[in-house]
């Protein structure tokens, strides 16, 4: 049986789990829940995901929620398929984990701040907070300086492999870039800037973004 990715496929972090299955070969069915109308709060689907978000999984029986950690099992299950998104030693592995945290803590929810204010509610014919949305620009342009550094040093985040370290970046951060006129951002960072070209180029994500496109409920590689 496919696994089962409950989500809106616009929304960044069911694309963050429909990017780890395609770069791992994993066919999927996407079972939408239209967060614009609500049904991420339904009873049904609250019992699904006790905090009424997306995405959920189901694995067959194995149900998880939690966009990362279903990155991170689907990682481990399918460590021999693809590119290993996990690293191989303990320190690659905490490696990645630092920059996972980073990404959750850090980043996004910056880069979220911006999208919000500059994209979501916009297209809602709602006024986005300005005010707001400039100080998490400027914010994250600090942010993006350690990025820049550790970049200068190493090809990807954790190291010379592509891992969930950049995977986890790539949905809120083709936000910023293409929806919300902030690509200049990554001008003066030019390692950050040939990073994202290249993470964001990567055939897996450019699958993802044509079944996006196409409406399609199945994935198969
Ligand atoms: N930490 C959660 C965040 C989930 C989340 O914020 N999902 C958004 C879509 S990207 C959502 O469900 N938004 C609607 C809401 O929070 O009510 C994860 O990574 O899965």
């Amino acid at each position: 049986m496919a696994v089962k990715v409950y989500g809106k496929p616009q929304a960044v972090c069911p694309q963050r789990v429909m990017h780890c299955l395609v770069e791992k070969g994993v066919p999927f069915e996407l079972v939408l829940v239209d967060i614009d109308a609500m049904e991420h709060k339904r009873p049904e689907y609250m019992e699904k995901h006790p905090f009424g978000q997306v995405p959920f999984i189901a694995d067959g029986d194995f149900e998880l929620f939690e966009s990362r950690a279903i990155v991170r099992y689907f990682a481990a299950k399918y460590a021999d398929r693809g590119p290993n998104l996990l690293g191989r030693t303990p320190e690659e592995r905490a490696k990645v984990e630092q920059w996972l945290d980073v990404e959750a803590i850090n980043y996004s929810p910056c880069a979220f701040a911006i999208v919000f204010n500059l994209f979501l509610l916009p297209i809602r014919g709602l006024p986005g907070n300005k005010g707001e949305a400039v100080a998490a620009i400027e914010k994250l342009d600090k942010i993006l300086e350690p990025y820049e550094k550790q970049l200068a040093r190493t090809k990807y985040l954790a190291g010379d492999e592509f891992t969930l370290a950049d995977l986890t970046h790539i949905p809120v951060t083709r936000y910023v870039v293409e929806h919300c006129g902030l690509a200049y951002i990554l001008d003066d960072k030019p390692h950050a800037k040939a990073w994202w070209e290249d993470v964001s180029s990567r055939p897996a994500w450019k699958k993802v973004m044509s079944f996006v496109a196409s409406g399609a409920s199945f994935y198969a590689p």
